[in-house]
């Protein structure tokens, strides 16, 4: 970097976070994602019509007035709702953590605050007693994975919330905006201090990023709550506006949340450096649960979400896979079968994924993604996409000749030729439903594994 603008409200340091915590986030690889809230019970369709668009969006596509939106509350029952059952599913799938909407763009709140008064406190759920994120925080946690909580920081219900400030009126309805989310948010950290970190949404418009110091104010204050909270760079606007990155290009938060539906070029080596998470639905578009066909017919394959998954890892980031209960607060059957397919997948093959990064010095693959443990020098030759030849080169780096190749997650035969050029000629199976993984070890001339210093690395 060759200039530096003075910023108050910028990146709070320049060098990844490399404590327990984050160390712990960065090699669990693979999240669930939940949005769950009002729009589940209409999923799409109102007055008779469906709506393809974000089902989470229902109530600006369908332009329905807030009251009678908000009287969808009366019909959040949930009777199946299992945290249990979701947190089991999750663990098959292979999460290792959960971020769960607590707070979308409605304003509909799925904790009981005391600062709004459309929550989950007004529900025929929240009204027998029972607090449903607590609910979800116990299971999750028996099950072993952490916690975050997204928030919305856009809110369509709150009187004073404010696109763009442009009148004194303005100013200070959004100044007691800024306030209530404050006040929503230490509420939400008190309550639930188990936490691991929080990740926040709707944050693009012009009121907040004129108010940057506010986002870094936000950070502080959650992080002098639960020391070592893990924000994600969506909250984060600077002095001049600038969002996830400041001025001078320095990630703010802890890890770069800007991949959502999609992910980094496979020749993208600058986000190798830095913690970085991506977001996918299962289906095309729609977070919230979605009834229609058109939706329906988008809805990835298990195959696909795993090569999704590779592709993150073998970039460096972790992936956040999207679930949309239903109304009922059921996991619907396409994704618990997505979550016994992916989750057989991982448990075969998780050593490639679960503290596995970026293969340095390897050349990306066309059929498919390297990942590598650092800790051992293994790289993991993932192969999602056969090539017809049945044939995948595989490249080793320059120094190196191969030590091993074995298969990961079953005991079936290898064919492998090291050929002139480093260039290792690997046999596949065209046919595989799954991505078959090969475990390759390769040696220095001095007869050395080829580690790497790596952040990656999980101790
Ligand atoms: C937002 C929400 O509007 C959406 O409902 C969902 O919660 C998702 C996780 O986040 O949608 C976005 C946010 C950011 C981008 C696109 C859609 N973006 O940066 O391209």
């Amino acid at each position: 970097m060759t200039q530096t603008v003075s910023l108050k409200y910028g990146a709070q340091r320049t060098q990844r976070r490399d404590d327990r915590r984050m160390r712990d986030f960065r090699s669990d690889r693979v999240g669930q994602f939940i949005h769950w809230g009002l729009y589940a019970i209409p999923a799409g369709r109102w007055k008779g019509r469906t709506y393809d668009f974000a089902a989470e969006f229902l109530p600006k596509s369908a332009d329905i007035a807030p009251a009678e939106w908000e009287r969808l509350a009366d019909e959040f029952a949930a009777p199946d709702f299992d945290a249990t059952e979701w947190a089991r599913m999750a663990k098959q799938l292979g999460a290792r953590y959960l971020t769960i909407t607590t707070k979308h763009h409605d304003g509909f709140c799925l904790w009981p605050s005391e600062h709004s008064d459309l929550t989950i406190a007004q529900t025929p759920f929240g009204r027998t007693g029972r607090d449903l994120l607590a609910e979800l925080i116990d299971a999750y946690t028996n099950e072993g994975l952490s916690v975050h909580l997204y928030y919305s920081v856009l809110d369509w219900h709150h009187p004073d919330w404010r696109y763009r400030v442009e009148t004194p009126e303005d100013e200070a309805a959004f100044v007691r905006y800024l306030e209530f989310a404050s006040a929503q948010l230490r509420e939400l950290a008190t309550r639930y201090p188990q936490v691991r970190g929080f990740w926040f949404d709707g944050t693009w418009d012009a009121s907040v990023k004129d108010n940057g110091w506010w986002t870094l104010e936000v950070e502080t204050m959650l992080k002098d709550l639960i020391p070592g909270a893990l924000v994600n760079s969506r909250l984060r606007a600077d002095d001049h506006g600038a969002r996830h990155f400041d001025s001078n290009g320095s990630m703010m938060g802890d890890f770069e949340s800007g991949f959502e539906r999609r992910l980094p070029n496979p020749w993208d080596t600058a986000v190798t450096e830095r913690d970085w998470e991506a977001c996918m639905t299962l289906t095309q578009g729609s977070w919230g649960r979605h009834v229609s066909t058109r939706v329906e017919a988008t809805r990835k394959s298990p195959a696909e979400v795993t090569e999704l998954i590779a592709h993150a890892v073998s970039r460096g980031g972790n992936i956040l896979l999207n679930f949309g209960p239903d109304g009922r607060g059921s996991i619907v059957p396409e994704e618990r079968a997505l979550a016994e397919s992916v989750g057989e997948w991982l448990a075969n093959c998780g050593e490639a994924i679960y503290g596995c990064g970026f293969a340095t010095g390897w050349i990306p693959p066309t059929w498919g993604h390297l990942t590598a443990d650092n800790r051992t020098g293994t790289v993991y030759a993932i192969v999602t996409n056969p090539p017809v030849s049945g044939v995948a080169l595989v490249h080793v780096p320059e120094g190196t000749t191969l030590a091993s190749i074995t298969r990961v997650g079953s005991d079936a035969p290898i064919e492998a030729v090291e050929r002139e050029q480093r260039q290792i000629a690997l046999t596949v199976d065209r046919t595989a439903p799954m991505p078959e993984v090969f475990a390759i070890a390769v040696v220095t001339a001095e007869g050395r594994p080829r580690t790497e210093v790596n952040p990656d690395v999980v101790t």
